[in-house]
């Protein structure tokens, strides 16, 4: 009993951390009804104990006065506040209205890896069900799209093949496009546990990260060469005699054609494409075919491509030709970004799967969920991505727009050509936790319910189902997603969504979604499930593809390169290449309101190599005048060896120097994924 007789009314809540898709176990510290700090979870399966600066900070936004608490509507040009009915009343009625004028066709939705699984199972259930329109999508386009499509194609699955402990007894790692310490720091931490213990890191990337200090091989490629230097690693394991053939016989097929391609990719032509020595590629290759079990990360340095796909295909390739797949500590490992990228993609916030990636233009699938839902019609024909909702609406086609959790004045590539698009709707809705720019083109802004205010689900990049647990209430009168898509879809008189809680809805979820079948929230406890668990007998699945792909055999892919959609020219001579910070989480809504975030850095910045700086009489922390095809920024100039000659990089996280002015929306033919890793630009003092 403190003296003054009150008693202070403190707990601990076990939550899962809302930033990366590492899914690290965090204990909410809740004093008096406010959540007043974050701490590691000691036994938690993936972080043991451990959490990066931002999982210690993960309370530090939720009190932020920048947080939205009341429903608004614009009424003038103005946002004004009004209460839960009238807002509700007035998305339903622009939804549906666009609806009914223009066709199901014209309403499109943003779901968000930032949500639970709950609200993103309703979310593509209102769509589907509700305005009968398969456009629904989210970040996970301009992320993981490739490694979606390009490992179903492989292997019949798209989602990180084996989990992030087994790294650690890993012989060669090989990381590719991955920043893995800082942006999945307990991952990276994991890596570096591997290296101490005599594990083999062979880092291909166009800038020099930290674990590239503890590589045994590092290789520094020109940006959008991929698919030329992994065809050029199979290539010398090929000639060398160093496939897998006993696997390569017994579990894949296409291996003729396949050798035939990558026998164009010698280390000499692929040194001339992609700018690595050809000796070290050919060593790059003989370390990762030697090892008995090599594991491959990657992440956005290999999606965020018009080739991302072909990338993540040749990643596949390399992994079937040494029968690195379906064993332990091996595989081909894409490291979800979101805290619930992962398990958006997998309730179905994707225009063209229902939950569990059951196809939506497949006739008994449709049937299955027209039953389960009660409903008839449902459309048979995949819907519109994120980016081509975008083309759509500045083209006056998409009218109305509901966004739960995405801040696309900011993430999408070339913001001018948004705006337009935004600007051009008939109707906008976004729910959001926090004031952001996108809100500046909303009709209604409804206040949601941050990870610490609500129940419900988010699944990790390992696959690992894991619980979200309410620790305090909702700031002002912000609700949780869950219950504003159910108010919005009452509204709109749909049946359907009568739930009183996020286990509820998990109920509903795991009936209609053969990979979570066997899950429950009792079950899911401090520690999750990783899918495919089907029975509520069965252990989960720590490692995919062990016995067979779900697919039969695992595909080889015949790959030419092909060059990213703008390369460097006179006017705009450098590539500029974007990413992220350690200590920032994309738009900055969440870790530029948390004071021991923005304390370490709060300042866009250009990386320029020497020698460029030199060329161009640029000194280090100068203002420069950073310009590509479709528009300018004024930042700071950080003149370092980080990025090669001839390369810049900037980070995309500052709004108001926002990198999404320069970048190039040219898509990936077949996951449409927008080039945000490469596009042609210049400096200016
Ligand atoms: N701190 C922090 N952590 C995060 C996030 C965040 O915003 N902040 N975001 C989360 C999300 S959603 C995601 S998707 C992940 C992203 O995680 P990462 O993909 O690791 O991060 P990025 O900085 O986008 O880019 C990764 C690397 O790709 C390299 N690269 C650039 N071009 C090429 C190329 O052409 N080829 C190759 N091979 N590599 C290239 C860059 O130099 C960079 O080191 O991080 C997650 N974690
Ligand atoms: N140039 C460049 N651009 C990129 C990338 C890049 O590498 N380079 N990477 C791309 C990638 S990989 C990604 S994943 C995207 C990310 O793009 P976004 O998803 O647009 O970025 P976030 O800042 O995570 O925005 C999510 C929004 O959700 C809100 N939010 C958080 N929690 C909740 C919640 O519980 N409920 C609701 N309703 N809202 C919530 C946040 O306040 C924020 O406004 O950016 C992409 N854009
Ligand atoms: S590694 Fe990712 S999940 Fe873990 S604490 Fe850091 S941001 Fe959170
Ligand atoms: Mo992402």
């Amino acid at each position: 009993m403190a003296d003054n007789g009150k008693k202070l009314d403190y707990r601990l809540v076990p939550s899962t951390c809302v930033y990366c898709g590492t899914g690290c176990g965090v204990l909410l510290e809740v004093t008096d009804g406010r959540v007043t700090g974050t701490l590691p979870q000691k036994d938690h399966p993936v972080s043991r104990g451990a959490l990066c600066i931002k999982g210690w900070a993960a309370h530090e936004f939720v009190h932020s006065d920048k947080r939205l608490t009341r429903p608004m509507v614009r009424v003038d040009g103005k946002l004004v506040e009004t209460d839960w009915d009238t807002a509700l009343q007035t998305v339903a009625e622009g939804l549906s209205r666009a609806a009914k004028e223009h066709g199901p066709e014209a309403v499109g939705f943003f779901a968000s890896a930032r949500c639970t699984n709950e609200e993103n199972y309703l979310l593509q259930k209102l769509a589907r069900a509700a305005v009968r329109t398969n456009n629904v999508d989210h970040c996970a386009r301009l992320c993981h799209a490739s490694t979606v499509a390009g490992l179903a194609m492989s292997f019949g699955s798209g989602a990180m093949t084996n989990s992030i402990g087994e790294l650690e007894d890993a012989e060669v790692i090989l990381v590719v496009g991955s920043n893995t310490t800082e942006q999945h720091p307990i991952i990276g931490e994991k890596i570096l546990a591997a290296a101490r213990k005599g594990a083999k890191l062979i880092v291909i990337d166009p800038r020099s990260i930290h674990l590239s200090d503890f590589a045994q091989i590092y290789l520094r490629p020109r940006p959008g060469s991929d698919v030329a230097f992994i065809n050029g690693l199979a290539n010398v394991i090929v000639s060398e005699g160093l496939e897998d053939r006993d696997f390569i016989a017994a579990r894949t097929e296409g291996f003729e054609e396949f050798r035939k391609a990558v026998a164009e990719y010698t280390p000499e032509r692929v040194e001339e494409l992609s700018g690595i020595p050809a000796a070290d590629l050919a060593a790059a290759a003989r370390l990762y075919a030697a090892a008995e079990r090599a594991s491959i990360v990657y992440c956005m340095g290999i999606t965020q491509h018009t080739t991302g796909t072909d990338n993540v295909l040749a990643l596949a390739n390399l992994a079937m030709l040494t029968g690195n797949i379906g064993k332990p500590c091996a595989g081909v490992n894409p490291l979800r970004g979101q805290n619930n990228v992962q398990g958006a993609c997998d309730m179905g916030g994707l225009p063209n799967v229902y939950p569990g990636y059951q196809r939506v233009n497949d006739e008994e699938t449709a049937a299955k969920f027209e039953a389960a839902w009660g409903v008839e019609g449902l459309p048979r024909q995949p819907g519109l991505t994120v980016v081509e909702m975008t083309d759509l609406a500045a083209e006056g086609e998409l009218r109305a727009l509901f966004i739960m959790g995405e801040n696309p004045m900011v993430s999408d590539p070339d913001i001018n050509h948004v705006r337009q698009a935004l600007q051009k709707l008939d109707f906008l809705a976004v729910a959001d936790i926090m004031d952001n720019e996108t809100l500046e083109y909303a009709h209604v802004v409804l206040p949601a319910a941050s990870f610490a205010e609500k129940d419900g689900t988010f699944t990790n990049t390992e696959r690992r189902v894991q619980r979200i647990r309410k620790a305090v209430e909702p700031v002002g009168e912000a609700r949780a997603d869950w219950e504003i898509v159910c108010g919005i879809a009452k509204k709109m008189g749909a049946a359907g969504f009568d739930f009183s809680s996020p286990e509820e809805i998990f109920e509903e979820i795991r009936k209609v979604t053969p990979s979570y079948a066997g899950m429950s929230y009792a079950r899911l406890g401090t520690r999750g499930l990783q899918w495919p668990c089907p029975a509520e007998d069965h252990p989960g699945t720590p490692i995919l593809h062990t016995e067979s792909f779900p697919i039969g055999k695992g595909k080889f892919t015949a790959l030419e390169f092909r060059e990213p959609a703008e390369t460097p020219d006179e006017e705009y001579p450098l590539v500029l290449t974007t990413g992220r910070l350690l200590f920032h989480y994309h738009t900055g809504t969440m870790t530029r309101r948390s004071p021991s975030l923005v304390r370490e850095i709060d300042r866009a910045f250009v990386e320029v190599n020497p020698a460029d700086a030199a060329e161009l009489g640029i000194r280090d922390g100068e203002r420069v005048k950073v310009s590509s095809r479709r528009g300018s920024v004024e930042v700071d100039a950080k003149v370092t060896e980080r990025v090669g000659k001839g390369v810049i990089f900037m980070p995309f996280h500052f709004a108001e120097a926002a990198a999404n002015l320069l970048t190039n929306p040219a898509l990936d033919p077949v996951a449409k994924i927008p080039e945000l890793k490469t596009c042609a630009a210049r400096i200016e003092k």
